[in-house]
């Protein structure tokens, strides 16, 4: 145990919270303070937050291996006994039915080393392309629409210090006061400062009652409205031509199909009003700068990835994106949702956010790896499907990171693939749901017993530091893959390639990401210590062009820029007009060879070949599944400030649990009427893929046409026993957020 006060992050959200962890008086454990250096969050923390180091305490984690006896029980074993199991167990399968038949899950918490260092024990010591991760069910599509129009996925394009200063934000289906309470001074902020709030959600949430503006729409037309808004866009003659000309491509088809969506047209799929979507357009467009944000609401759909294309079209069109104080963002959800999706876990990607399908890539990456490019596999599976090839296709996995059983749509059939595995091994702290159901867990350290990298939801790469020591019994993450590797890769170094320091681990991230779109080369330990985190792309091969501040490194599409003066005097303008920057520290003076890491994107030019952003014309489709007669109401789900995903983590802490104590339907109350139903009184919810039952919430809060639940519990109350696992074609992520339910009343 350290002494010292300790300066770290948070375990949970994408936030990342600065915090301080000192020792705890009685001499067990860690306290957390303020620590009110990190401009995220000053200070200001969530429950959750601040409640973290209740997990850390061994009366509610595993301190010892488990492994499955003849008798079918859970009993502590050895380390060696352990991994020699789980290398036994991998190792047969792959034998017998090829490395494709193991496959590997891990999850947007993992710090940046440990998501590196699965995605390369996945392809260089399995050999397998069956690899994905819970960010998957995330954030997926907004990265995916990201990537297609800007050529760059980066959550925020913008620091979060920029939203105070904007004209109009529309938050799109996001809570941040339950998911991210310490954004709410932002919110606050812009609202002191004169711009206004329109808050996009099903529910009257409690961030909706800070909006000067919500609209309600039925969960699942987000398309439709934002088509709407940009009817009325074109219809009003606010479209920024000149922007449109000079930054953009592909504007006359994506013209076209908003003007076939028209607004009474709009009102009809989504029951917002044609007034109010005008008064929407008008304090979107009025002001110099505006925003959009969009969260899970529109991305967990079928139609996540055009629907989020929608919101960027109407940023496009508007000139709202890539300019000072304006621009499209999506908020990251996981402490890591970040870097995780950057480093290799993802089915179709190496290091440095690169393709696994490109050559030069794979030839990049090889050579860091040591091993022919011809070897590693190609693309695999995504999330939900890997999880449906379970007990088939795929016949044991490793699982890192995540808690299915709970987490992942139509989750009845999930948990009867995941025991129908030849063979399952699982990494946790705790003893989640799907833990439980593994042949051997292995108990890990986490984020204050341990270090290691994050990237929070602006892109900022953030060091967390070990603050205590792990309980006995335990060992972390980049352990076990050290462990496994060694008795896995054969070769005359075993474990070689698998060190078990986080810092080697990030000194060799660093080359494999360097030259791609997440270049993490130039940023070190030592200056994440330093500056309190560096935003990347930063290379490291030193500084752009002095005043040119900071700017996206693509070093090899700079130099085909369409017009290299007129995108400096523009950068130039746009730097003034900003902030200053925390992150970009004085003690780099330029001629140190140092990148000061890249705050804000797109400023001069976008990510793609010749600068310019990509309008991706869409049109509106309907939910995967729509009422009928059987199913006449919508589910929708989502999150409670309290209770933390899966809630494996927080259903283990008591102040959580008293605040949350468990799951529940919230519900209007002309359909409570209907069923008969009272405040507290159990509702059965039942879809086409099952039945769940939680207590009756009545509130006005909610459209009388669609019920929510939150998800953080299993058995009888678990949401996802009723979800959709309709993918979106694009991004594969599936239909959280919208599927048909009827309600019944349960006589107790
Ligand atoms: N307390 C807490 N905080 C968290 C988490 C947690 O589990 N608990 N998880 C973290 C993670 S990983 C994530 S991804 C983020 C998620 O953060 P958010 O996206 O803010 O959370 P959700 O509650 O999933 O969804 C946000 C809102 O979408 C609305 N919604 C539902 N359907 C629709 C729709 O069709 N359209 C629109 N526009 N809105 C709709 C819901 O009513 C809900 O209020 O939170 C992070 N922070
Ligand atoms: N119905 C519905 N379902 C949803 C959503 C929704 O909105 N509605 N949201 C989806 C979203 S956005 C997400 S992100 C997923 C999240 O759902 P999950 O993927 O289940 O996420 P967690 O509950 O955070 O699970 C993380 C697990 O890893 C463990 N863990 C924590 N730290 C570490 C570590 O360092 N190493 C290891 N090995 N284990 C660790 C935790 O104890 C926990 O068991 O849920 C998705 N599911
Ligand atoms: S808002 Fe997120 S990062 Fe901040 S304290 Fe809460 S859970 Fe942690
Ligand atoms: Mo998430």
């Amino acid at each position: 145990m350290q002494n010292t006060v300790t300066p770290t992050h948070c375990p949970y959200c994408a936030l990342q919270c600065g915090m301080n962890l000192t020792p705890a008086p009685d001499g067990t454990g860690v306290e957390v303070s303020e620590r009110a250096d990190f401009p995220v969050n000053r200070g200001a923390l969530c429950g959750k937050g601040r409640t973290a180091p209740a997990v850390l305490s061994s009366a509610v984690r595993l301190t010892s291996p488990l492994v499955r006896s003849e008798g079918g029980a859970l009993v502590p074993a050895s380390w060696e006994e352990a991994l020699d199991r789980v290398a036994e167990g991998l190792g047969r399968i792959r034998a017998r039915y090829g490395a494709d038949a193991v496959g590997v899950f891990g999850g947007g918490g993992l710090t940046n080393e440990k998501a590196y260092s699965l995605g390369k024990f996945a392809r260089v010591v399995l050999g397998t392309s069956q690899i994905d991760y819970n960010g998957r069910f995330c954030m997926s599509s907004a990265a995916a629409a990201g990537a297609r129009a800007f050529g760059l996925d980066r959550g925020l394009p913008f620091p979060l210090e920029d939203i105070p200063r904007t004209g109009c934000v529309i938050l799109v289906g996001s809570n941040p006061v339950e998911t991210m309470p310490p954004f709410l001074r932002y919110v606050t902020e812009l609202k002191q400062n004169g711009g206004t709030l329109i808050v996009v959600d099903p529910r009257r949430t409690r961030t909706a009652e800070q909006a000067d503006l919500h609209l309600a729409p039925r969960p699942g037309t987000d398309l439709a409205l934002a088509l709407g808004m940009l009817h009325l866009v074109v219809a009003e003659g606010r479209t920024d031509e000149a922007y449109v000309r000079e930054r953009t491509i592909g504007w006359e088809e994506t013209r076209a199909a908003a003007m076939a969506h028209w607004p009474e047209h709009v009102e009809r799929i989504t029951g917002v009003s044609v007034p109010a979507l005008r008064e929407a357009v008008r304090m979107f467009c009025e002001p110099e700068a505006a925003m959009v944000l969009t969260a899970r609401g529109p991305e967990q759909q079928a139609k996540g990835t055009d629907t989020v294309g929608a919101w960027i079209n109407l940023c496009l069109a508007t000139g709202r994106a890539g300019r000072p104080l304006s621009g499209y963002g999506c908020l990251t959800g996981q402490g890591n949702g970040q870097g995780g999706r950057e480093h290799g876990q993802k089915a179709d990607q190496l290091p440095g956010y690169r393709k696994l399908t490109d050559p030069a890539a794979r030839a990049h990456v090889a050579g860091v790896w040591g091993v022919d490019p011809d070897t590693l596999p190609g693309p695999g599976r995504s999330a939900y499907e890997l999880l449906d090839a379970l007990g088939a296709d795929v016949r044991a996995l490793l699982l890192m990171g995540s808690n299915p059983v709970v987490s992942a749509p139509r989750a009845a059939h999930v948990e009867e693939r995941i025991r129908s595995l030849d063979f399952l091994a699982v990494c946790d702290v705790v003893l989640s749901e799907t833990a439980a159901l593994a042949d051997v867990v292995l108990p890990v350290t986490q984020w204050a017993e341990e270090t290691g990298t994050t990237t929070n939801l602006e892109g900022r790469v953030l060091l967390r530091r070990r603050a205590l020591d792990p309980p006995e019994g335990v060992r972390s993450d980049l352990e076990v893959l050290h462990g496994l590797a060694a008795r896995l890769g054969g070769g005359r170094n075993p474990g070689k390639g698998f060190p078990t320091d986080p810092e080697e681990v990030f000194e060799e991230l660093r080359r494999a990401s360097a030259g791609g779109p997440a270049d993490y080369s130039g940023i070190t330990y030592r200056r994440l210590a330093e500056e309190n985190g560096v935003f990347w792309p930063c290379p490291a091969d030193g500084p752009p062009a002095a005043g040119s501040g900071p700017r996206p490194a693509y070093a090899a599409d700079a130099e085909d820029a369409a017009d290299p003066a007129d995108a400096e005097d523009a950068e130039d303008a746009a730097l003034d007009a900003l902030p200053d920057d925390p992150a970009r520290a004085d003690d780099h003076d330029a001629g140190a060879g140092v990148h000061p890491g890249t705050p804000r994107l797109f400023l001069d030019r976008f990510a793609t070949g010749d600068g310019r952003a990509r309008f991706v014309s869409v049109s509106y489709r309907a939910a995967a599944e729509e009422p009928d007669d059987e199913y006449p109401v919508l589910l929708t789900t989502g999150r409670v400030v309290a209770q933390y995903q899966s809630g494996a983590q927080t259903r283990r802490v008591d102040e959580l649990n008293a605040a949350a104590p468990g799951p529940f339907v919230e519900l209007h109350p002309r359909l409570a009427e209907r069923l008969g139903a009272a405040e507290g009184d159990p509702v059965a919810v039942v879809s086409r893929r099952g039945r769940a039952v939680a207590p009756a919430r009545i509130t006005t809060a909610i459209r009388p046409d669609t019920v929510f639940m939150p998800f953080h519990w299993p058995g009888e109350g678990r949401a996802n026993t009723l979800t959709n696992p309709a993918l979106d074609p694009v991004s594969r992520m599936p239909e959280f957020k919208a599927c048909a339910v009827r309600l019944e009343a349960v006589r107790p």
